[in-house]
């Protein structure tokens, strides 16, 4: 273990002084009762980080990579473990397939479970053609014209799910590149019933109780159409589907200014919201950290889950799948992947902090400017001293990239592994 506790404990000594401070200001700002319950929510809350996301990604321009990055499967999940005793907030890690096979299945379940992690959705890879592969999926996996190419994409998804069985998962994440790239090449309608057909057939493959989650995206590597293109696209197959059937919400994957908030929240009232894989982008599917670019869509967004998870009456840390998916070229994975966690958190937390009574009031009078301080009052308040307690409270690190500095694990990772170590994925 490149972190031993103690080395936590005593960080924690160092700053506690400083820390309680602030958290005694907050706390007497927003009184005991409430800060007790978003503490126990901030504990419970896990997001799963994705094992494609632990080395340094790239663009179709380059890459260039910081060292130290995991090799195998066995050291994705190591980085995985230290960033779960870094912040407690980490207990799950999400697999892509063929990425990241598990060999044998039941030691990398047991090797996860030392670290304090679990299995979240596996992911099934049909958009890229692999060495060993009979036949190209060029022109796409279950919309493809030949059926040979589909029955090969729907078999790989059966494989994965057998994977995640062995694993203790509960979820598939379907995400198609398929799409068309020039006007006149796609039949919209014929593409859209051979891909139902395709997922029918891998949703029947699916345990009693598992979930599939179909994962939409505007645009990229097709670019004129996509035949997952939108939350309609995938409610629409999600429904045909059946129950275990749900949406997956990637941040990146609308067109500019999409209302992501408001698709959530209809999602969610028709309970066919499956998961998330947060991110954050200027343009698209940049991926870059969570709340990196626009920290108050990320808050708008989790305003919408918390109140329409709580008119359902979900478990907000277990009724929803809450993955990263994130790409990160210029800053050191493990770095980034704090940050997005911490963002996370940090909007999750503000959420919890509105009001909803008085907001449902101001709405009812027609109030905008009290309907827009209420959000904006419960944005603006600092949290963080509240999710560094919830930290304290569980001996996790009070400022996790502050203790992977100050222990240079990056270096030590490095003297480990090497710095041309190179890791699967994005
Ligand atoms: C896609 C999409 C998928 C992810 C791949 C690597 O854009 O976000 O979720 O698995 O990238
Ligand atoms: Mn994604
Ligand atoms: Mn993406």
């Amino acid at each position: 273990m490149p972190l031993e506790s103690y080395q936590i404990a005593q960080y924690n000594q160092q700053h506690e002084a400083a820390h309680r401070r602030k958290f005694e200001f907050l706390a007497g700002e927003l009184g005991a009762d409430l800060t007790e319950r978003i503490l126990a929510k901030l504990i419970d809350f896990q997001i799963a980080i994705p094992s494609w996301a632990l080395g340094t990604g790239g663009t179709r321009f380059g890459r260039f990579a910081g060292g130290g990055e995991p090799r195998t499967l066995e050291e994705k999940i190591a980085d995985v473990g230290l960033l779960h005793s870094l912040n407690r907030s980490s207990g799950a890690i999400s697999l892509h397939i063929p990425w990241d096979i598990p060999t044998d299945g039941e030691a990398i379940k047991q090797l996860a479970a030392s670290h304090g992690l679990v299995f979240d959705a596996m992911n099934s890879n049909t958009f890229q053609d692999q060495a060993n592969q009979e036949l190209s999926y060029k022109f796409g996996s279950l919309q493809h014209t030949d059926a040979a190419v589909r029955k090969q994409a729907i078999q790989h998804n059966i494989d994965v799910i057998r994977h995640g069985e062995a694993l203790g998962s509960k979820s598939l994440t379907v995400w198609l590149s398929d799409g068309s790239s020039f006007p006149g090449q796609l039949n919209f309608r014929k593409a859209f019933q051979r891909t139902l057909e395709g997922l029918q057939e891998i949703y029947a493959a699916l345990p009693e109780d598992w979930k599939v989650f179909v994962e939409y995206k505007a645009f990229e590597p097709n670019f004129y159409s996509t035949t997952v293109g939108d939350w309609g696209q995938s409610f629409l197959y999600a429904s045909k589907l059946g129950p275990k059937a749900y949406t997956l919400v990637d941040l990146g994957h609308h067109l500019p200014n999409a209302n992501i908030e408001q698709i959530v929240s209809l999602l969610l009232m028709e309970e066919k919201l499956g998961g998330f894989h947060f991110n954050d982008s200027k343009y698209g599917d940049d991926d870059l950290t969570a709340g990196s670019m626009k920290p108050y869509q990320l808050f708008l967004i989790f305003n919408e889950l918390v109140d329409g998870m709580d008119a359902r009456g979900m478990n907000h840390a277990t009724d929803l799948g809450w993955m990263i998916d994130a790409s990160h070229n210029v800053k050191d994975p493990l770095e980034d992947l704090l940050q997005s966690v911490e963002a996370i958190k940090l909007a999750y937390a503000q959420a919890l902090l509105v009001d909803r009574v008085a907001l449902e009031e101001a709405r009812n009078n027609n109030d905008v400017v009290t309907a827009q301080e209420i959000l904006q009052n419960a944005f603006r308040t600092d949290l963080r001293p509240l999710l560094a307690e919830a930290r304290l409270r569980v001996d996790a690190a009070l400022s996790p990239v502050g203790l992977f500095r100050e222990q240079s694990l990056r270096k030590k990772l490095i003297e480990t592994r090497g710095m041309k170590a190179v890791s699967t994925g994005l």
